[in-house]
């Protein structure tokens, strides 16, 4: 007996996809009561599939692959070309091994120190502004952190803009009309400086610190030992420095919670730093992100009964496995003490993709990731004070990315000396 799986009727569904957001998959897996679900997106047969079990099979290299996956629209502005995440196989596996090489604990320590004194910087600015829209400031604190950390000079007087074009590539990448291709403009604009910047090092007239990304990408050599094509090594410098501008929503989600649940926000006062863990892991959990991965049947299989076929898009529901009943007991209770229980499988909490950093896709700035919401939570909770004036805090479970509408806007900021 084979595709027996619920089938979503209809030429295609990508509109629901837009108009549902992040529920799509959920809403479908609980009226369906199947992990696992046919549906037709963007004009070809798709399958859907959340949970634990699926994750762990999503993530088996054997069954999926990532080569020519994702749509144009999302290569143009998110992505990039030719980037990590286009790869498979031995390509892949070598290629990842030099995104986690600067992941080292030193190379951790050293982002900590520098976004520490960013934010000191941005605490002595906002004392003397009226209203602070704290998304807006972490945009460009993380930016400045990640150009300093990787290696990348930048200009004062192109700081802005550039934090304007990294936000432009994960803002646009299922927007349409002008902020897509204002997302398409600012990564032609930031891949051809960084192209710029690549050849200068080459040339030896621009010398980067030894184990930043800018060093280490720019004098990596692939399986045959060339050194990558300037194009392919600055989409990948900038697989670095965007992402770490996109940790700007988790500030402001962690924001939001230590609004919402004052009695969490005290236990991240005691100092003790199991808690702050916590809070980071349940922000992560519960506040809409990453929506899905995607990736590609390699060759016929059949796993539950039904037989996936080679070439089929199959898309993991990240956001719905961190709100699986199954899984999370009240998933749409912000509960931090519940990482207390959690047994550390890499297929049931998956913000950021599951599965093995080396020999998969998980993603390769996940502890980056921990580290700068602790960071930005210290200063938030333990080295300033401030007023949350009345604002539309709500934030939307169906456009992706989500963030809260006021942005998060404080004001009466104060240092605690
Ligand atoms: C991949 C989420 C931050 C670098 C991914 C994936 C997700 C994700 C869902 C794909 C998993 C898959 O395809 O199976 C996030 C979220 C972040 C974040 C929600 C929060 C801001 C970062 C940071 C960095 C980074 C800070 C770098 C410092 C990467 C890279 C990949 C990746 C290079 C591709 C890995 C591969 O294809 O092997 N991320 N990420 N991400 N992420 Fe992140
Ligand atoms: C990053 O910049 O890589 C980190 C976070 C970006 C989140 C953007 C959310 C939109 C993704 C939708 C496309 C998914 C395609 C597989």
């Amino acid at each position: 007996m084979t595709n027996s799986v619920p089938k979503e009727e209809g030429i295609d569904h990508s509109l629901n996809l837009l108009r549902e957001g992040y529920l799509y998959i959920l809403n479908r897996r609980q009226s369906f009561h199947s992990d696992l679900f046919e549906t037709r997106l963007l004009g070809k047969k798709a399958v859907c599939m959340g949970g634990k079990e699926a994750a762990d099979l999503f993530y088996d290299n054997s069954k999926f692959k990532r080569a020519g996956v994702a749509p144009n629209r999302v290569a143009e502005t998110l992505f990039g070309k030719k980037g990590v995440q286009t790869l498979d196989g031995d390509a892949h596996k070598h290629r990842k091994k030099m995104f986690m090489s600067i992941m080292s604990q030193d190379r951790l320590k050293k982002m900590n120190e520098i976004a520490a004194k960013q934010w000191d910087t941005a605490l002595t600015k906002w004392q003397q502004m009226d209203d602070v829209v704290l998304y807006e400031e972490a945009l460009e604190i993380m930016c400045r952190s990640a150009c300093e950390w990787a290696g990348v000079p930048v200009e004062e007087k192109d700081m802005k803009k550039l934090a304007d074009d990294f936000r432009a590539m994960f803002e646009s990448a299922t927007a349409i009309g002008p902020s897509h291709w204002a997302g398409r403009h600012a990564r032609n604009r930031v891949e051809k400086w960084m192209g710029n910047l690549i050849d200068q090092v080459r040339e030896g007239k621009l010398n980067p610190e030894e184990g930043t990304a800018l060093y280490t990408f720019s004098w990596h050599r692939d399986l045959e030992g060339n050194l990558l094509d300037p194009e392919v090594a600055s989409v990948e410098v900038i697989n670095i420095l965007r992402p770490i501008v996109a940790i700007a929503v988790y500030i402001t989600f962690s924001a939001l919670a230590a609004h919402h649940y004052p009695e969490e926000r005290k236990k991240l006062q005691s100092g003790n730093e199991k808690n702050t863990q916590m809070f980071v892991q349940e922000v992560r959990r519960f506040y809409p992100f990453f929506p899905f991965a995607a990736a590609e049947v390699k060759a016929d299989f059949t796993w539950k009964d039904y037989t996936f076929e080679k070439g089929t898009l199959t898309l993991l529901d990240l956001y719905g496995t961190n709100h699986d009943t199954n899984i999370w007991g009240n998933p749409e209770v912000f509960q931090p003490s519940r990482f207390e229980n959690w047994d550390g499988s890499p297929f049931s909490f998956i913000p950021q993709g599951g599965g093995d950093y080396y020999l998969g896709h998980r993603c390769a700035g996940e502890w980056v990731t921990i580290e700068m919401m602790k960071v930005s939570l210290d200063f938030l909770v333990n080295q300033m004070t401030y007023d949350v004036p009345e604002q539309d805090l709500s934030y939307s479970k169906v456009s992706i990315p989500s963030l809260p509408k006021s942005k998060v806007m404080i004001n009466n900021v104060q240092r605690v000396l």
